[in-house]
């Protein structure tokens, strides 16, 4: 048939989960290169699917350099993936000062600002950043952004007090996110439930409002019943992007 005629070699496009897969595994090796110096000692892994290539990397340093190091989860997850790979697992009441933390994000701004939350998982991540002497970014080209909620459309994630939720709901119309939602599972089972027992409401703003998103967080953690905001501010000291083309943004 026709088909035959096409020359093999000009449809061999990699599929997308293969890029970004790469994409994600370069961002987080480049990372672990630069951050995660032998004399660090107090290591924080965050969560999402960027991370398990920060475990890779950090495994290959080698058991010599891994033997005297604690690794602290941001939740469940994370904490799988540790004790998966034979890394000594803490805690942050152990450990309240860390050197490095390496986590994911949903979207990074220009400064890099960051959403995250996508996971359910930014309270631990806050605790752990804010812990960290250092946190660093990881993530492909697609969170890459120069304002928040351009790539990441479904809101800013907000956890809270199961029992508090429709008052932060009703709060977060007043504050100017119209269509804030909580955050069903799968089939509309029910709220998710996050590691530590509360749901997630997801609060898109516009666009106005997510231009100044310190002064927006501010305003949604000051709701009582509130109990973390996916807004990260002024937190990163670098972000590494993996790219289509196999090269690395720093931002
Ligand atoms: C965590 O995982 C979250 O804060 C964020 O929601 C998500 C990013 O995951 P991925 O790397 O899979 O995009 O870091």
């Amino acid at each position: 048939g026709p088909l035959s005629t096409v020359p093999v070699s000009s449809v061999q496009v990699a599929p997308l989960a293969t890029v970004v897969e790469s994409a994600k595994r370069l961002a987080a090796w480049t990372a672990v290169d630069k951050h995660v110096l032998p004399e660090h000692k107090v290591i924080g892994i965050g969560s999402g699917s960027t991370v398990p290539f920060v475990v890779e990397r950090i495994v290959a340093q080698g058991p010599e350099v891994n033997k005297d190091r604690v690794f602290i989860p941001t939740g469940f997850q994370s904490k799988e993936l540790i004790v998966e790979a034979h890394l000594r697992l803490g805690d942050v009441d152990q450990y309240p000062t860390i050197d490095v933390t390496i986590d994911g994000a949903d979207e990074v701004d220009k400064d890099l600002n960051c959403i995250k939350g996508g996971g359910a998982c930014h309270l631990r991540e806050k605790v752990l950043a804010e812990a960290a002497d250092t946190w660093i970014i990881v993530a492909d080209y697609r969170k890459n952004s120069d304002v928040l909620g351009k790539n990441w459309k479904q809101g800013v994630p907000v956890e809270v007090a199961p029992f508090a939720y429709v008052k932060v709901l009703q709060n977060l119309r007043t504050l100017g996110s119209e269509k804030a939602s909580l955050r069903m599972a799968k089939m509309k089972a029910g709220p998710i439930v996050s590691d530590n027992g509360n749901f997630v409401i997801d609060a898109p703003f516009p666009e106005e409002q997510m231009k100044d998103p310190f002064t927006l967080l501010g305003r949604i953690k000051m709701l009582t019943g509130v109990v973390e905001v996916g807004l990260f501010c002024h937190m990163a000291k670098a972000v590494y992007f993996g790219n289509q083309d196999g090269s690395v943004t720093a931002k």
